[in-house]
């Protein structure tokens, strides 16, 4: 107990560490994890209703038009771990096609997915469920208890756009040594007003949605950001093929927290996300460097999205 208690501390040291390191930096950057708190997390549900938010309709059109083909190339059996599987729903329209024989949800937030993983064993008895509650972006050393036959690793939603290519290539890799196959959403570079507007809706959800950054840094900082004097930045940035979410002061103002303060100068910036867009011969040069031969690629109508199943080369 007094280990747990010790430890738990230590972590929260760390993340302290890193907000302040990020904040104080002469371009200021938070990791995009930190927009997820609890209305994080809704209003994130919000932008996936957006008219302007394409990506996760579009990802669940191809799942609806090519499932059988889908389901034919992946094979039933499989061992299917779900990366970020938040309430298990994507995973879950998948079960009746793929049949897989154990399905791992992983997600940071534990009691979420053992509240779903409930519901779904009894709708589906013959698949056994394994959840686990860890972070995966640290590291992919799994349980035992997780089948080693036929793995598939289950990415969706283009959530491989938050590394950069470098960490999104060693991520690959690090799934490739633990011998999964891989079933992935990616987002494509296409037109960048369709691209820009994805990520500064006319209703406002995303810049709610990324000033809500700092209510979560007031609250894990004891801060004193002031909602009011930021903006919502939120662009395609064609020469690093990735959208930028910056927050920009309106004018001068001092951040205070406990322990430190920031000046930052009227238009000064946040770095608050990055969500990288590939051409698929681009996400197919990143997979066989990470050891896998795409094998199959599924795009919707207007090549704005693709669904990639790649085995191990
Ligand atoms: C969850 C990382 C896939 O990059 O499109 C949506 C996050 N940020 N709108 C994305 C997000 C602003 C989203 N991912």
């Amino acid at each position: 107990m007094a280990d747990n208690i010790h430890s738990s501390a230590a972590v929260t040291n760390v993340i302290r560490d890193e907000l302040i390191a990020g904040l104080c930096a002469p371009t200021a950057s938070t990791s995009p994890k930190y927009l997820y708190d609890a209305l994080g997390s809704k209003l994130f549900e919000a932008i996936c209703e957006l008219p302007e938010y394409y990506p996760t309709r579009t990802e669940a059109a191809i799942f609806e038009r090519h499932g059988d083909d889908i389901a034919a190339s992946v094979g039933a059996g499989a061992t299917l771990i779900d990366l970020g599987a938040g309430n298990c729903a994507k995973a879950a329209r998948l079960f009746p096609l793929l049949a897989p024989s154990q399905y791992v949800p992983i997600d940071i937030s534990a009691d979420f997915l053992h509240a779903a993983v409930t519901q779904l064993g009894r709708q589906f008895p013959d698949i056994a469920m394994l959840p686990l509650g860890m972070d995966f972006s640290a590291t992919l050393d799994l349980p035992p208890a997780v089948s080693r036959t036929r793995r598939l690793f289950f990415y969706p939603g283009s959530s491989i756009g938050n590394f950069p290519p470098d960490e999104a290539l060693a991520f690959l890799r690090r799934m490739r040594e633990a011998d999964g196959d891989l079933l992935i959403g990616v987002d494509l570079v296409k037109d960048h007003a369709v691209l820009d507007a994805a990520y500064d809706d006319a209703l406002g959800v995303t810049a709610s949605f990324n000033l809500n950054l700092l209510n979560h840094l007031n609250r894990l900082l004891g801060a004193d950001f002031n909602l009011r004097e930021w903006r919502h930045r939120g662009f395609f940035n064609p020469q690093q093929s990735r959208i930028e979410m910056h927050l920009e002061a309106r004018r001068d103002t001092l951040v205070r927290w406990q322990g430190g303060e920031r000046r930052f100068g009227e238009g000064e910036r946040i770095h608050t996300e990055n969500s990288y867009k590939y051409t698929p011969d681009g996400f197919a040069g990143l997979l066989r460097r990470a050891g896998y031969q795409p094998a199959h690629v599924w795009t919707d109508e207007r090549d704005w999205f693709m669904v990639c199943h790649a085995r191990r080369s």
